[in-house]
């Protein structure tokens, strides 16, 4: 039979989704946290679903990419990078050193329009899935496992967002020393089964957080622990940290800001680094990989461009004895679908991936992705195997049309200042 695989509609629709108020070295997360969810038609009635981030910088760009995919094929996924070299980037929006919130290091024009595409790539993959009946990991080449692990991603927290603001209120409580966190990781151990734990640091000294590490340690003996303070140390803090902790970390996490700095640290230390923030083009990988900067990349297919290019920049840490696993963001369930999709595909997955899906009340779908002993089970289901709830998305959509715009951008810092006035996100090594 002939299908009839050509896009006649494509709907975008910006979300703000209920978010803790969890603490990062740029400050803390808002109340809420816009995400953008992108649905592709074809003629012969496939609607493949995709989501990426939601700020307006990013919905700029999906609009003029979205008209001009009516009538290209849904299988023509390497013309979706054709289609993206068309998009214009106003200069204004790649000026910032860091992108605000997402701490994935220097953003560029390049990066803005990969954001977008990794959305379009997953909806396109989604309905050309279902039209063949075939899972998107078929797509990929097929899975070389049935469930995919992840990692507690645990934070410091206050039980709620200050006072005045609105927000949705969750039974996590406070996280603000290493007895909170370890309380945090016992709750994530009996809701998800999680046996692997990552600490989110930059956020106090960093006695404290190696502290809270050994907590850790102490209480869940033989489970890999990771420790990710986002850039916000000097190489010198960052070596003392690797030291005080080389027994029981799996690896360090960006604990130094750039590629030169990372390679110092790494020069200096026997635990593996790993990052999200100083290789997160193709463009970048040589100076890492050549200068011993990093042993892990935690690829994330937002900014990667793709489920696609994920499995490419695996190729590549392959061929250079550099290990891979995945990064996050917020995100909410057609992200974690398809992270475990192409997941489910890279053979040299040894690192559980990071998730802040626990994190996330909420969701777009009719039924809630879920972990089992840490795990999500790969679907084998057509598409993604997951199904869109529409009265959420209309919910969620409300949300954002009612804001103002201040939650339409997603920034840390200014939702710190609400609580400290003074709040400035450093610039340089905070320790
Ligand atoms: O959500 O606060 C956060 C994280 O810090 C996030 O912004 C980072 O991108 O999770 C990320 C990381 O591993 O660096
Ligand atoms: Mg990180």
């Amino acid at each position: 039979m002939t299908r009839n695989l050509t896009i006649t509609d494509v709907r975008l629709t910006p979300i703000l989704v209920a978010d803790p108020p969890l603490l990062n070295t740029q400050g803390v997360h808002q109340p809420y946290t816009p995400r953008l969810i992108i649905e592709v038609v074809t003629a012969d009635g496939s609607t493949g679903i995709g989501e990426t981030y939601g700020d307006t910088k990013y919905l700029e760009l999906a609009r003029p990419f979205a008209a001009r995919l009516i009538g290209r094929q849904v299988s023509d996924l390497n013309g979706l990078f054709t289609v993206a070299d068309e998009i214009a980037v106003d200069a204004n929006r790649v000026s910032e050193a860091i992108d605000v919130g997402g701490l994935r290091g220097v953003q560029t024009a390049d990066k803005l329009r990969l954001s977008v595409v990794s959305g379009f790539e997953v909806a396109c993959l989604d309905a050309l899935g279902k039209a063949l009946g075939l899972p998107v990991h078929a797509l990929l080449g097929g899975k070389v496992r049935d469930a995919v692990e992840y990692s507690a991603y645990l934070f410091y927290r206050w039980a709620d967002h200050p006072e005045g603001v609105a927000g949705e209120r969750d039974d996590w409580g406070a996280a603000l020393d290493p007895a909170g966190i370890v309380e945090q990781a016992r709750k994530f151990k009996e809701r998800y089964g999680f046996t692997s734990f990552k600490l989110k640091g930059g956020v106090f000294p960093p006695d404290e957080e190696t502290a809270a590490v050994h907590a850790l340690a102490r209480a869940f003996p033989g489970h890999p622990l990771r420790l990710d303070p986002n850039g916000a140390w000097s190489v010198a803090t960052a070596l003392t940290v690797a030291e005080e902790l080389a027994d029981v970390l799996e690896y360090l996490e960006d604990p130094a800001l750039g590629t030169p700095a990372m390679a110092q640290v790494a020069a200096g230390t026997q635990v593996p680094l790993a990052t999200n923030m100083c290789v997160t083009t193709f463009a970048e990988i040589q100076e890492a990989f050549t200068t011993g900067a990093v042993q892990v990349v935690l690829s994330d297919h937002h900014y990667w461009g793709g489920l696609r290019n994920t499995q490419q920049l695996a190729a590549v840490c392959r061929t250079f004895g550099v290990g891979v696993s995945m990064h996050s963001n917020t995100h909410l369930g057609i992200s974690l679908a398809a992270m475990t999709q192409v997941a489910a595909t890279v053979p040299d997955l040894h690192h559980a991936c990071d998730s802040h899906y626990p994190w996330q009340p909420e969701d777009v779908l009719t039924e809630r992705l879920t972990f089992t002993g840490g795990k999500v089970v790969v679907s084998d289901a057509p598409g993604l195997g997951v199904e869109l709830d529409r009265d959420r998305l209309e919910f969620l959509h409300r949300r954002w049309a009612a804001d103002d715009g201040t939650l339409r951008e997603r920034d840390d810092a200014a939702a710190m200042r609400v609580a400290d006035p003074e709040w400035v996100t450093p610039t340089v090594p905070r320790w």
